[in-house]
């Protein structure tokens, strides 16, 4: 049984208990009509009050049920709704806490509704690509105005319940959250004999006022959100209900939730709302693993990265030191943080002198005796082994038996590093993205020797720090980094074969990238990835790339910081323009070493890029970098702006198909470069 049953005198208790938010899956619905009827059947019942269970009312219907014959929307499924809505004796809906998507529509369909202070409340089905499916979008233009009934359904905004405190949505609201219950039941036993009993189906749709409201909703999403249909269907539905009856909206309902429903974004938002907790649970990790509790953090390097990193401790309140060995770089990091505070993913209610006060800066120490009491240390120096090795022989040496030492490498050996240590097992992998202070993604690498403990408390770090963690193993670019470098190389081998970098950009940002990967490189710096090519040319001799690159950094073409990279831009302005010099660099290359040119249609572009990242992740997987296929989607999503209505790489290869995926490649890796696909 998924919900209880309690009585109170003349009054039934019914309580949602479905841990861990109280999802309505069907057995969970089925049990409250069964009490529901239990109830309405009993003489001496005169009332019924549906509540919660711990802090949540209900999180709305199972997720995991969609595409199912048993999901809560199923048009063939008799409805717990309905049957409250038609009762003949009163139910009052308790909210005791989170009151979400199908939760909301439950207490909706309640006859009364009775809360406190500090209940999130929200209709946030157009996250997963749908709308409220049981009557939200009917029910609440009948409580709410209707640009508040706008923001909840089609934003997915979540509204606390002191803020709906004067609206219709509450019949009674109280102040003393410990008295919810006895006040709903005092409530009900008030209600008990009230007759008519009032049906929301049944009230006015509240005046819209401005008539051009759904106009220009529909206005800012088509801008806001161009690929996403369900937006722009909540529009059209809340409209519904000014237009039509009821019932005839409750089937307009019906119809757009079962067409989003059976969409591709919606499949893609909902796998992505699963992955993204599903990253959370990591091999050899469990509820008994020890955390070891971080007070205080050290960062070695005050560079972007460094400053970056320490931001996120400071900012959550985690005082940290920050070393380097110029005072220089120091204050440039510093002035980094005071720049870049108000971006930092991690602020809570710090202010940015909160933050600052959190941050030591300590310059010349090359002994770390002054931070050999930190709980973590976390190394952001220098990309080379000779210089990880003498800053982990050195934290070796000085720092505490308990505290983790970790790398911010994202290219080096992690359990080459390791080994400069006595204690590989408190040796970590803390991969930040820059800005570090932004990217929500962390890349947790795992050496061979990491502890459970060790994974156990960097992954509880992470949500305090609102990273999104992702467990990687120990190989060249982890999981990310590893598969943009397939996807690079494509992008680059589609100019070699007449492709402009403007066609190449815009094929992927029509598929919904924001930036395509030229433009990424010119913002990111062409000189990084130049560098990166360098150092893989001597460790991997056999890997093939394309010389474009290089001849663009031989000009000193960095991207924007030089104002010329694969685009052109004026002082001041990021708009890229594509560069004849660029243009003439790409033929003249591709002549003088014969690359066959050809029309390449956006199809394909598309394909040899988002396939070429499938591909590596089907590798990845294979090495067991990675734990599942959904976390390489996480990965991409998080750190690399892949578009989350698509689902990530993996995703989109599982939608479209393997053996398609497959046959594509074989076809590519009989074309240009075709050995790349091997
Ligand atoms: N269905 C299934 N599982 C759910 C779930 C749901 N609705 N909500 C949460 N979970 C699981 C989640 O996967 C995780 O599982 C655990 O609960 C804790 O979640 C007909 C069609 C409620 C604010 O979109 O926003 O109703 O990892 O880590 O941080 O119109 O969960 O432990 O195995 O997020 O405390 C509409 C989605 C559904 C709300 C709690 N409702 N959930 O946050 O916990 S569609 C939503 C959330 C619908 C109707 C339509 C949050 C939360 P595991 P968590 P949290």
């Amino acid at each position: 049984m998924s919900a209880l049953l309690e009585i109170h005198g003349s009054i039934a208790v019914i309580r949602i208990d479905n841990p861990p938010v109280n999802g309505l899956g069907l057995s969970t619905r089925t049990s409250i009509n069964e009490f529901l009827q239990e109830s309405l059947s009993r003489d001496d019942i005169a009332a019924i009050v549906l509540t919660g269970t711990a802090k949540a009312f209900s999180g709305g219907a199972d997720i995991k049920e969609f595409g199912t014959d048993k999901t809560f929307a199923s048009p063939n499924l008799p409805s717990v709704l309905d049957a409250i809505e038609n009762a003949r004796k009163p139910v009052i809906a308790a909210i005791n806490g989170v009151c979400m998507g199908g939760g909301l529509e439950l207490a909706l369909a309640c006859h009364y509704r009775i809360t406190m202070s500090g209940c999130p409340i929200a209709l946030p089905e157009v996250k997963l690509g749908l709308l409220p499916g049981a009557g939200g979008t009917q029910r609440l233009p009948r409580l709410l105005d209707m640009a508040t009934c706008i923001d909840m359904v089609s934003n997915g905004s979540i509204y606390l319940s002191e803020n709906l405190r004067q609206s219709a949505l509450f019949d009674s609201f109280i102040d003393d959250q410990s008295s919810l219950l006895s006040s709903a039941i005092e409530f009900a036993i008030a209600k008990s004999a009230a007759r008519p009993i009032p049906k929301t189906s049944e009230r006015p749709v509240v005046q819209v006022g401005d008539p051009n409201l759904f106009e220009a909703a529909r206005a800012v999403f088509h801008k806001k959100s161009p690929f996403l249909p369900a937006p722009i269907k909540c529009i059209d539905v809340l409209e519904m209900s000014t237009l039509h009856s009821f019932e005839d909206g409750l089937k307009k309902e019906r119809e757009a939730f079962q067409f989003l429903l059976n969409g591709a974004e919606s499949k893609a938002l909902r796998h992505i709302f699963v992955a993204e907790r599903a990253v959370g649970k990591i091999d050899g990790v469990n509820a008994e693993t020890t955390v070891r509790t971080i007070k205080q953090v050290a960062v070695i390097g005050a560079g972007t990265m460094g400053a970056g990193i320490a931001m996120n401790f400071a900012s959550a309140g985690i005082p940290v030191q920050i070393l380097d060995a110029q005072a220089a770089s120091l204050e440039r990091g510093l002035l980094r943080i005071r720049q870049n505070y108000g971006a930092t993913v991690a602020k809570g209610r710090l202010s940015q002198e909160q933050c600052e006060r959190n941050c030591a800066l300590i310059s010349g120490a090359q002994d770390y005796e002054q931070i050999r009491d930190a709980d973590l240390v976390i190394e952001a120096v220098f990309e080379q082994m000779e210089v990880k090795e003498e800053v982990f022989r050195s934290l070796d040496r000085v720092m505490k038996p308990s505290a983790i030492l970790a790398s911010n490498t994202s290219t080096l050996d992690l359990d080459q590093i390791a080994q400069f240590t006595s204690r590989p097992t408190d040796v970590i992998g803390l991969h930040f993205f820059s800005p570090a202070n932004v990217m929500e993604l962390l890349e947790i690498v795992r050496g061979k020797l990491t502890s459970p403990e060790v994974l156990a408390t960097c992954a509880n770090l992470s949500k305090k720090i609102k990273k999104t963690a992702v467990v990687a193993g120990v190989c060249d670019g982890f999981i990310g980094n590893r598969m943009l470098a397939q996807y690079t190389k494509q992008a680059a081998f589609l100019l070699e074969e007449g492709c402009t970098p403007q066609q190449v950009d815009r094929a992927i940002e029509n598929f919904g990238f924001a930036m395509g990967p030229f433009r990424v490189s010119d913002l990111a710096g062409n000189d990084i990835s130049w560098a990166i090519r360098k150092a893989r040319r001597i460790s991997k001799p056999d890997e093939i790339y394309s010389d474009l690159g290089d001849l663009l950094c031989e000009q000193g073409r960095f991207g924007q910081k030089t104002q010329a990279g694969w685009y052109d831009y004026t002082a001041g302005d990021r708009t890229a323009h594509p560069s004849a010099l660029v243009a003439n660099m790409i033929g003249d290359y591709s002549q003088k070493n014969g690359f066959k040119q050809r029309s390449i249609s956006d199809q394909e572009i598309v394909e040899r890029l988002i396939f070429a990242l499938a591909n590596e992740g089907r590798k990845i997987l294979e090495d067991k970098i990675a734990a599942r296929s959904s976390d390489i989607d996480v990965v991409y999503l998080k750190g690399y702006g892949f578009p989350r209505h698509r689902g990530g790489p993996m995703f989109y290869a599982e939608l479209v198909g393997w053996d398609y995926v497959d046959a594509a490649i074989d076809t590519f890796s009989r074309g240009h470069r075709g050995e790349t696909w091997a």
